[in-house]
């Protein structure tokens, strides 16, 4: 297929040559990968993700009604990220639930149209795998089509190592409890050079990966983050994401990949710079390009913004998490854009469909729950005609 990127003569030959990779849909290797993140310039990138985007997904745009439950916000870890690991020592000023206060929280939400839970927190040995196995029944013996998206390899591997069982019946016994599938996180950088760094002590990269391939063998979809913008280089980013490509051709168990920003607010790595804007649609971009065999990827947009989660549209995202009306603390506290990072489903659509997209509410699985391209709302007739519209 020819495009006005592969028809441009003065266009650098190596790109040339990727994107005429990506219109024949061949898959690009490492070394174009880092190619483009050195480089190619943000228009470049950003046509040829939309491209892929709009192959796989039209238009759409998915969301979902979930909640956020964090146990606690302390942590045995010392993530140099992360701002819960600060609070070991000072115990007193964080939260540790009990399985009621948990409950509680997931009763609280009786009677809203959610359809997930996602729980995820710190690593402390009261949160065992007795614990985890009785909140997990718990949950769906009062809410049974609930679904319970819960904890990352992080902690699997600290409880299975814990109660001496290995993953692959420790994934069982989750399994067996009522989990659904696994968040994306506890990925950070897979690379050893960076991981011991920034995340020492905690589950290796290749324990994260490995937990994801037991649970997709049985069954279960799971999720892949990529903590990125810190001191990491291109090379590091790449080689994590050829570890995902590689195991999801494996396995076809990920569902999506969710890049996320780092944030210097309140932890140890504070002393760095974030990352341009730039460089995040790049990032999201190139995701994009590389991970040909990841149906969707993710803009988690109390991270990163509605502004910019509304542009990542344009660059290889077709999904921006759910309407979130919980305040999940972990981002907060690392200097997220959110404060309160909580949208009504009709301020979600109207984001998407005010750059050109259409809304579609999906489960976890990514079943239509609704799409909302023919709903009307009093906003639209309200504001019909203006230029300026209220960014919600
Ligand atoms: O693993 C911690 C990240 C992750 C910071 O699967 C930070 O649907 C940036 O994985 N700056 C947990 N990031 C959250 C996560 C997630 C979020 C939304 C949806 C899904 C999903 C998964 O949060 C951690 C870590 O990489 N994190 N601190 C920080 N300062
Ligand atoms: Fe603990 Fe996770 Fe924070 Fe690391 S990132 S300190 S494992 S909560």
């Amino acid at each position: 297929m020819s495009s006005i990127l592969t028809n441009d003569t003065s266009l650098d030959p190596v790109l040339r040559e990727i994107a005429e990779k990506v219109y024949a849909g061949t898959r690009i290797n490492n070394q174009d990968a880092e190619y483009l993140f050195e480089k190619a310039s943000l228009s470049f990138v950003g046509s040829l993700a939309n491209y892929i985007r709009e192959k796989k997904h039209g238009d759409n745009t998915y969301f979902n009604r979930n909640f956020h439950i964090e146990p606690t916000n302390i942590c045995l870890y010392t993530c140099s990220f992360c701002s819960y690991s600060r609070l070991i020592k000072k115990r007193s000023e964080g939260w540790e639930y009990t399985l009621e206060d948990i409950m509680d929280i997931v009763k609280s939400y009786d009677d809203k149209p959610v359809t997930e839970v996602h729980i995820v927190g710190g690593v402390l040995p009261q949160y065992d795998v007795t614990f985890y196995a009785s909140l997990f029944s718990e949950i769906k013996k009062h809410r049974p089509e609930l679904h319970v998206k819960a904890l990352t390899p992080v902690e699997y591997h600290y409880i299975f190592k814990k109660d001496k069982i290995s993953y692959e019946e420790g994934m069982l016994l989750m399994k067996n409890a009522g989990l659904d599938s696994m968040p994306g996180g506890g990925a950070e950088i897979f690379h050893p050079e960076i991981r011991d760094q920034i995340a020492g002590g905690k589950c290796s990269g290749e324990q994260w990966l490995r937990i994801h391939e037991i649970w997709h063998e049985l069954g279960g979809r799971s999720n892949a983050t990529m903590l990125y913008g810190h001191i990491e280089s291109y090379f590091h980013r790449v080689d994590h994401l050829d570890k995902l490509r590689q195991l999801q051709d494996k396995t076809g168990g990920f569902q999506t990949f969710i890049p996320l920003k780092f944030r210097n607010q309140d932890n140890q790595m504070s002393h760095l710079p974030e990352v341009s804007h730039v460089e995040d649609l790049k990032n999201y971009a190139i995701s994009r390009i590389y991970l040909d065999n990841f149906d969707h990827i993710k803009a988690y947009w109390p991270m990163i913004g509605r502004e910019m989660a509304q542009l990542s549209l344009s660059f290889g995202v077709d999904d921006i998490d759910g309407t979130i009306d919980d305040t999940t603390k972990i981002y907060s506290m690392a200097g997220s854009e959110e404060q309160n990072p909580a949208l009504s489903t009709e301020e979600l659509v109207q984001m998407i469909r005010r750059v050109g997209r259409k809304a579609i509410e999906r489960d976890t699985l990514y079943n239509v729950v609704q799409d909302y391209t023919d709903v009307v709302f009093e906003e639209d007739n309200l504001y019909k005609g203006y230029v300026s519209l209220p960014v919600v």
